[in-house]
């Protein structure tokens, strides 16, 4: 045991466990792309049990040819981490939001934008739709290639430590944990707030430590990573809708015979729609399993919180960065921002 570092057993734990999910038997002949897929979610989110079964299938439907091997949980390191494998080519396939992506070009993340989606229809019709087709264009241009469909995270809620957050005035000098992002950053600036850059797998100890007060995701991850053991309120604000994108060294991708990237595109594709699906229904049974592990629910007016974006510049300011074809294209779906 002493010879194997804590990262290696981890993983190999997670393999043996992820691999007894699907298709072990058909991995006794060699595969010819044995592919990593990096994920920052824990192993029973749907994110991960979808995978699972489109990898099963890709296994079968290529014939042990695509074997792709997951790695829930950030055991290859927090999001940043493991953005870099992907481009260097250590890790082929990573789902990412757009708005940590943004890190790489500014404008993947305007599916971002604070406040701008209403609802799951304007979501879905936008990223399947032109805006999604925009964003894949620019991504491309990264080196990557994102699969047709993304991976649904949720309408973003704050929790918090210390107190509910009622209105706008309730997150001055909040000090509140943000996925690595200049979106994320700027829009709790915007609104008074204290934002600290955090990748999601030290989320839980700098909750724990204080390090920060809150933190802010949807209610089903809230629930199955834990957060409720070290958070007291929920404040429904529904300020941000997050997704995946499917990435892909773009080198491996080009590697890969146009037949077998029909079967593994169409396989992630299908398993996107049904972890969609599987979202929809955990956001109704997280609120009552947070309830009941003592969390306190409260609900906010978004048009408070977006008025205080408007006159703080938030919109004009990112209006410029984006420009302006790209912003009337998220304004086709999401309705006026100002
Ligand atoms: O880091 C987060 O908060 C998470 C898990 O929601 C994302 O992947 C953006």
């Amino acid at each position: 045991m002493s010879m194997i570092s804590r990262r290696g057993f981890v993983r190999g734990a997670a393999l043996a466990t992820m691999g007894a999910l699907g298709g072990m038997p058909m991995r006794a002949g060699a595969a010819e792309f044995t592919w990593k897929l990096a994920n920052n979610l824990p192993v029973t989110h749907p994110t991960n049990v979808r995978m699972q079964e489109a990898v099963a299938k890709i296994l079968e439907e290529t014939a042990g040819k695509v074997d792709v091997r997951i790695f829930p949980n950030n055991q290859l390191g927090g999001d940043t981490d493991m953005l870099s494998q992907l481009r260097s080519g250590g890790i082929e396939m990573f789902t990412l939001s757009g708005n940590i992506l943004s890190t790489l070009s500014k404008p993947t993340s305007l599916c971002g934008v604070g406040y701008a989606f209403p609802d799951y229809k304007r979501v879905w019709e936008a990223v399947d739709g032109d805006l999604g087709r925009h964003l894949r264009g620019i991504i491309g241009k990264l080196g990557l290639h994102a699969l047709d469909k993304m991976w649904d995270n949720g309408f973003r809620q704050i929790t918090s430590g210390t107190h509910p957050i009622n209105v706008p005035e309730d997150l001055k000098g909040f000090k509140i944990r943000v996925p690595v992002s200049p979106q994320w950053t700027s829009l709790f600036k915007a609104l008074g707030a204290s934002p600290t850059s955090i990748n999601f797998n030290e989320v839980y100890s700098a909750l724990q430590t204080k390090i920060v007060d809150g933190q802010e995701n949807a209610i089903q991850l809230i629930e199955i990573a834990k957060l409720y053991e070290v958070q007291k309120y929920v404040s429904i604000t529904n300020h941000m809708w997050d997704g995946w994108f499917f990435l892909v060294n773009g080198r491996a991708w080009a590697r890969l015979p146009p037949k077998l990237q029909e079967i593994v595109a169409r396989h992630f594709d299908a398993a996107a729609l049904r972890q969609r699906d599987d979202l929809v229904k955990l956001n109704v049974t997280a609120e009552e399993k947070l309830r009941k592990a003592g969390l306190v629910f409260n609900r906010t007016e978004p048009a408070k919180f977006r008025a205080v974006l408007s006159s703080a510049g938030y919109y004009k300011d990112w209006k410029a960065i984006y420009g302006p074809e790209a912003w009337a294209l998220l304004e086709k779906y999401s309705g006026p921002l100002a």
